[in-house]
């Protein structure tokens, strides 16, 4: 082990995010640790195989004593806090449980690292979310939500967040940490998990190519969102430890498209032109309380950290299709 390596430690490291990152990380020379939660994670054997330069530690957000034992083994000069319950629907359900992990597990870990840091030197990056803005019409400005626009969340998981990003800016305020968030729209690609809205679509439409399925169900079709592809969102994080000052930035696209257009350009991309014979609205996918409509305005992390998306809306949805294309006819072969 060179001494000279920058040393990372990645809560979420099997989610979505956390993928994307330790690729980075590892492109960029970094030792990478990773936290992994339970006692058979199912997805262990899989992140061994795809990332064996990663270092599992066994910890849980919900548990201060595992975070600290982390910090010790990690001697980490980075923290990316990217673990959550990160979906909204299931956040409805679970209030409490979300609660705990999403809002004071970003407690637990900004802790860990106070307690454990003497020298105040670790960089802190926080998963923070355009669900806090709450897409509401009054508090949306022309170009899109920026760092100054109002919150409104509309969400137990939007409402935990908005206290991960408040509690990471008291840290930040109180004792002079590089803690930051990133506040971040939605981003997708072909790590997305399978019960997000436009994975589902793409591993429907790929089934559907290949006789596997014959319709989806939805929820609302109407809501706007800011999509993205994750792979440029995680150089964004990246960028934000490497400042010279702690900020919180806005990272999006500055554009927004209904799930109907992305139902539009996925059907497309396996030749049928009207996908409405193939999608059925189930309520059992509709939320207590909608956010209709996200747009983001990254200008401040286009100025400031030179930071821009590289893929846009058609170019995230033919990928996705084109990948859930090859990974259903694997399944049909074996
Ligand atoms: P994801 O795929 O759902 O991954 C969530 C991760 O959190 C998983 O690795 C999960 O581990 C872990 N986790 C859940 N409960 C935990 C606990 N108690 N202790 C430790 N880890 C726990 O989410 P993502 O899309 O990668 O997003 C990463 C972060 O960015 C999340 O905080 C999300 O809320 C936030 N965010 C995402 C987006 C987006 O569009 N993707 C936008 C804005 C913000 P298991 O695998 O064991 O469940
Ligand atoms: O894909 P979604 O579940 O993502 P949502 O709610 O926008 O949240 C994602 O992005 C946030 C950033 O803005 C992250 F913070 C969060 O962690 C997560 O990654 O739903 C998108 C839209 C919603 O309006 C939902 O009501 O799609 C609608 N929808 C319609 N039918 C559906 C479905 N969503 C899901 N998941 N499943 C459906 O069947």
């Amino acid at each position: 082990m060179s001494e000279t390596k920058k040393r990372a430690l990645v809560t979420g490291i099997t989610g979505q995010d956390g993928g994307h990152l330790a690729k980075l990380l590892h492109e960029k020379d970094y030792e990478i640790y990773g936290i992994i939660r339970g006692q058979h994670n199912p997805k262990r054997e899989a992140i061994v195989e795809e990332f064996p330069y990663v270092t599992l530690i066994e910890a849980d957000l919900c548990d201060q004593s595992s975070l600290i034992r982390a910090m010790e083994l990690a001697k980490p000069d980075e923290v990316y806090n990217l673990g959550a319950i990160s979906h909204v629907g299931y956040s409805f359900k679970n209030p409490q449980l979300t609660a705990d992990i999403t809002g004071k597990g970003v407690l637990n870990i900004l802790e860990a690292i106070r307690l454990t840091d003497a020298e105040n030197k670790v960089r802190f990056y926080q998963a923070s979310t355009s669900e806090m803005f709450g897409g509401l019409e009054y508090n949306r400005p022309e170009k899109g939500y920026n760092e100054d626009s109002a919150f409104h969340p509309r969400s137990p998981y939007g409402v935990a967040k908005l206290y991960g990003y408040w509690i990471t800016k008291n840290y930040r305020e109180s004792y002079n940490m590089f803690a930051v968030s990133g506040i971040l729209f939605n981003h997708e690609g072909e790590r997305r998990g399978p019960e997000f809205v436009t994975r589902k679509i793409t591993k429907a439409v790929a089934r559907i190519k290949l006789g596997l399925q014959e319709y989806i169900e939805l929820g609302d079709l109407w809501p706007k969102r800011d999509w993205g592809y994750a792979g440029d969102y995680v150089e964004g994080m990246w960028r934000m430890l490497q400042a010279d000052e702690p900020k919180d930035y806005v990272l999006a696209t500055g554009e927004t498209y209904s799930i109907e257009q992305f139902l539009d350009l996925a059907f497309k991309e396996i030749g049928i032109d009207d996908w409405h014979p193939y999608v059925k609205q189930n309520p059992a996918f509709m939320r207590p309380a909608e956010v209709d409509l996200l747009l983001g305005d990254p200008s401040k992390a286009e100025k400031e950290l030179g930071w821009k998306r590289e893929v846009d809306f058609p170019g995230l949805v033919k990928l996705m299709v084109e990948n859930d294309l090859i990974v259903e006819a694997k399944n049909i072969k074996l």
